[in-house]
């Protein structure tokens, strides 16, 4: 694509690139060469010389270094350099965004609106650096003065994945950096390049500020680097975004050596639409959720609960819906679906639309592959729609692209119950004008999912709120709220300011 080489040139990714950096230094690393092609066109973007075990060990190692200068650096100065971090990205937001579009497949205005939530998550870190708060408690002795404060973890590995290639290493890097910590981020090989450009976007605010090398470090590779990031003592924290196979493959080798993992994993997301929904605002928000990122997002909306009497309704307005949508190159403003990120992802597509074939759904828009100009890079697929029951083993199964299940319920007891009974708990939406229904969604007997909204759909979520989700979406929670606790450690302190040493609980004991 034309315009493309110009992006590229500005953001600094050559034909081939280093893998591995420690913030300004890039390596010479040993691994293989790691190709980006863009599912878009499928042409080759550009590759990256992955890391090989030994330069991962000296990353860490060099990392391990630069955390004992970073934590010294008092809170807000870091947020300050995080706040230069956020003016970059703003300077680049439309090659970042447009490089996102073109190295993942979705739209530019999705491309864009990551940028975005970078910028915001750099603002909240900002302020946040003034807010690490701990608290303080009475004590339960005279002269006594207990509190708590809270401590840098030190290194912390970053395993993202290929949705969300640049906003999720944000989300974890720039709070964990504000907190005091040093972030080794291994990006998703799909989308190799997006990482890269975002080191060469923060460089120059590393060298200003004079931050040491191995604060912010890249090693780029596949299963195996993310392994040795689980497995290795030396990384306090290992956060991960991805499928629920690898969340729990990281999470039991970071709990072999009782290191602190933080795992967003699968969503199998719901949006329940009852008889008093406002269908004006309820479709676009089912159809954004459903075909939004082709499915490709974490919080994507899968399964459609409709109530019996609107249920049609629903049905004929989707397909209406979905009849409109265009397909093609996401970097054209007009064009609402891009490919998948690879063949592969469209062949589990298919997998998918037999499986729902065999369990006897049936289609309100049926499954395809475009073919012919513009989709000759074989990734582009028709999102679908398909009438099906709730316990199938399909629709227990979170499938990454644009499928949206359609399922029946008659009362509000029973669409909770749909809503909650699958393996996956990030985001759930409910679609009402009733008070009484909306509570009851919200309820401790209402949705089990990390997110719960009311009258939006389930994706989209705001930088603001704790992000995350409970059962196999790995209970961890990123970006704002309290999330920052993650990534550090709590400290409780006891000082004593008497003459005498009066026990806890009364005990005495003297001698
Ligand atoms: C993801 O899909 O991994 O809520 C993250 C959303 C975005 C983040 C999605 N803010 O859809």
């Amino acid at each position: 694509m034309k315009g493309i080489d110009v992006i590229l040139e500005k953001l600094g990714i050559a034909d081939v690139n280093h893998g591995v950096t420690t913030g300004q230094a890039s390596w010479e690393s040993g691994g293989a060469l790691l190709e980006s092609f863009s599912p878009v066109d499928g042409r080759r973007i550009g590759a990256v010389r992955q890391a090989a075990h030994a330069d991962y060990g000296r990353v860490v190692e060099t990392a391990s270094l630069a955390f004992k200068t970073w934590r010294s650096i008092p809170a807000p100065k870091r947020g300050e350099i995080v706040r230069q971090m956020g003016v970059k990205l703003r300077e680049y937001k439309q090659e970042l965004g447009t490089l996102v579009s073109y190295e993942t497949g979705k739209s530019l205005q999705e491309g864009l609106g990551e940028v975005q939530e970078m910028i915001d998550i750099c603002d909240f870190a900002t302020g946040l650096s003034r807010q690490l708060y701990g608290l303080t408690m009475h004590s339960e002795r005279p002269q006594h003065r207990m509190y708590e404060q809270w401590h840098p973890l030190g290194v912390v590995g970053i395993i993202s994945a290929f949705n969300f290639p640049v906003a999720v290493w944000s989300w974890n890097s720039m709070i964990a950096w504000v907190c005091g910590n040093v972030c080794v981020w291994k990006p998703s090989e799909k989308t190799p390049l997006t990482a890269i450009a975002c080191q060469h976007i923060i460089q120059d605010v590393l060298k200003d500020n004079h931050v040491p090398e191995g604060v912010s470090c890249i090693v780029s590779g596949g299963r195996d680097v993310g392994e040795w990031l689980a497995q290795d003592p030396r990384v306090a924290l290992v956060s991960a975004t991805g499928s629920i196979p690898m969340g729990r493959s990281v999470g039991e080798a970071v709990a072999r050596r009782l290191g602190k993992s933080l795992l967003e994993l699968g969503g199998n997301n719901a949006i329940i639409v009852t008889p008093t929904a406002d269908l004006k605002v309820a479709i676009p928000a089912i159809v954004f959720g459903a075909v939004g990122t082709a499915g490709q997002r974490c919080t994507s909306t899968r399964r459609l609960i409709v109530h019996d009497s609107i249920f049609e309704e629903v049905k004929s307005r989707l397909a209406k819906a979905y009849g409109q949508l265009k397909i093609g190159n996401p970097l054209d403003p007009g064009i609402h679906v891009g490919p998948l990120i690879d063949q592969q992802a469209v062949r589990q597509y298919q997998n998918a639309a037999e499986q729902i074939k065999q369990a006897g759904g049936s289609f309100v828009v049926a499954p395809g592959i475009p073919e012919g100009d513009p989709y000759t890079s074989g990734c582009y697929v028709t999102p679908c729609i398909a009438e099906v029951e709730n316990h199938w083993a399909i629709v227990q199964h979170e499938t990454f692209a644009p499928i949206l299940y359609l399922i029946r319920y008659h009362d509000a007891e029973e669409a909770i119950a749909l809503q909650n009974d699958v393996p996956q708990g990030l985001s759930s939406a409910i679609f009402t004008n009733d008070l009484r229904d909306a509570e009851q969604f919200l309820s401790f007997g209402g949705s089990d999912c990390g997110i719960a909204n009311v009258n939006i759909g389930t994706s989209g979520a705001e930088i603001g709120g704790a992000f995350g989700g409970e059962k196999e979406t790995g209970g961890g929670r990123e970006s704002g709220s309290d999330a920052w606790k993650a990534y550090m450690r709590r400290q409780t302190n006891t000082i004593n300011y008497g003459t005498a040493l009066p026990l806890a609980q009364g005990i005495k004991f003297e001698i």
